[in-house]
């Protein structure tokens, strides 16, 4: 039977620093992902509002109208999470909730965040903000979204006010999720919102998007924000040839992937070779520019997921070959585990100056189901203690690593994909919004529960040491 199979467990590595209560674990969602209640007091539409209704676009032509209905469940959610011992909560605040069209604050919106921030305070958990997760207010799109350099502007002011509203219980705030998935999938490959595509668009939105990101961050400062940082996707790049041309394929893939968002962040400028990558466009840089961008953070958030294995394409590009009899995800993405280890060396011998770093975002998508009140996600638990490995190895090799967050807490609204991924701890029952713990999240709790005992056990064991005789 099902039910005595015993949960699977997870560990880490002896003497690993991640036993240290100070090295954080969380979960992570984002607010399109979860919330629902997309025209509810006040919300305002944003640009995967209007993407979702464009025919074909969404599989199945999912919507997250309602997604997990954490706008109203947010209570139990966050309860959730407290029972499952997370340290802290990655969320990010709706821009188009949180802020009117006329730039004032939304008052709804802002109650909201904060009986979220209150509750997890309450439980001691971290919160960890991100502004902007990939939901543009459709308003400022129709004044050209990110090729608008004045959007940048207003990245700022969401800042501004969200930090001065709500500031004074966020852990650490994150300008940006992922700059490169709105510049290059929104804009380059026209997959996301807002579905531009062109190489052009891409290059423009993403400089855009970095100058956001560096006029946020002294507006956060100037509240009193404490831990700032962005957090960016990054790629593991391999070629299974010697051949120079695939070899240069890897650094041009590099170059795309890691180093178009990375370079400016740590070295205040782009990667020469998105010049041969794409030769017809050029980032649209003012005087000033690079210097904002450029400036010190407090942290860097790391996603990492998969490895992409490159050839030359033949011509100035790199296209990717895939690989075969390994193993992968629903989402086709492959679990390459020593990528995470791999990229995170290869980051701090390329920046000198990279800071603290958080891994914002891990975790796969399976196809789960609940069977007698039990969701068995087998290749879950393994693919986060192999990552859990990895990360280990390269806290090992010197990498200041801070923090770990899977992603995600819940199944939820997975983009273009809908429904159909699930890369939840937590199963999501859409129709009912039961939520399930998985096999992995009681994994984690298992481990969390245990590195308290210990730390709770070091505690006492030193205050006896000190105690009068
Ligand atoms: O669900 C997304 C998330 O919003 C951003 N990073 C990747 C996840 C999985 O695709």
């Amino acid at each position: 039977m099902t039910d005595t199979l015993p949960t699977p467990a997870l560990d880490l590595p002896p003497g690993s620093p991640m036993w240290n209560p100070d090295f954080l674990f969380g979960a992570g969602t984002s607010a399109y992902q979860v919330e629902g209640a997309v025209s509810e007091d006040g919300r305002t539409p944003c640009i995967w509002d209007t993407f979702a209704g464009r025919p074909g676009a969404i599989r199945d032509g999912a919507s997250a109208a309602i997604a997990c209905d954490h706008y109203r469940r947010w209570q139990d959610d966050i309860d959730l999470l407290a029972t499952l011992g997370f340290d802290a909560y990655r969320l990010s605040f709706a821009w188009s909730r949180l802020l009117r069209e006329d730039g004032s604050v939304n008052p709804a919106g802002v109650a909201f965040y904060d009986r979220i921030l209150d509750r997890l305070l309450a439980h001691g958990i971290k919160p960890f903000v991100t502004l902007y997760h990939w939901d543009l207010p459709q308003h400022l799109q129709d004044r050209g979204g990110w090729l608008n350099r004045d959007t940048a502007h207003r990245l700022a002011d969401f800042a501004d006010l969200a930090s001065r509203h709500l500031g004074d219980r966020v852990h650490a705030w994150t300008t940006l999720n992922e700059p490169w998935c709105s510049a290059w999938l929104g804009h380059g490959t026209g997959l996301h919102a807002p579905g531009l595509a062109g190489e052009a668009y891409a290059v423009e939105a993403m400089h855009h998007l970095l100058l956001g990101h560096g006029l946020a961050l002294p507006a956060l400062r100037a509240n009193g924000a404490r831990q700032v940082g962005i957090v960016t996707n990054v790629t593991a790049i391999s070629a299974d040839t010697q051949r120079p041309a695939d070899l240069q394929a890897v650094d041009l893939a590099r170059a795309c992937y890691n180093h178009w968002v990375l370079d400016p962040l740590f070295k205040g400028h782009y990667p020469e070779a998105l010049a041969s990558l794409w030769p017809a466009a050029r980032p649209p840089i003012r005087e000033g520019d690079m210097a904002l961008i450029a400036a010190p953070m407090d942290y860097i958030g790391i996603n990492y997921y998969f490895r992409a294995n490159v050839r030359s394409d033949g011509e100035h590009g790199f296209a990717d070959k895939g690989l075969d009899r390994v193993e992968r995800t629903v989402m086709g993405w492959e679990v390459y585990p020593a990528g995470l280890r791999d990229v995170l060396i290869g980051f701090a011998g390329r920046y000198p100056n990279l800071p603290p770093v958080h891994i914002t975002e891990n975790g796969m998508s399976s196809d789960d189901h609940v069977i007698d009140g039990r969701v068995d996600d087998e290749q879950r638990v393994r693919y986060l203690q192999r990552h859990l490995d990895a990360l280990g190895q390269a806290i090992r090799a010197g990498v200041d690593v801070r923090g770990y967050f899977a992603w995600s807490l819940m199944d939820n609204f997975e983009w273009t994909e809908g429904y159909a991924q699930r890369f939840g701890l937590v199963h999501v029952d859409y129709d009912t919004q039961a939520r399930v713990p998985k096999d992995s999240a009681l994994a984690l709790q298992a481990l969390l529960r245990r590195r308290r005992e210990l730390s709770g056990a070091r505690t006492g064991a030193s205050r006896a040491a000190r105690a009068p005789a």
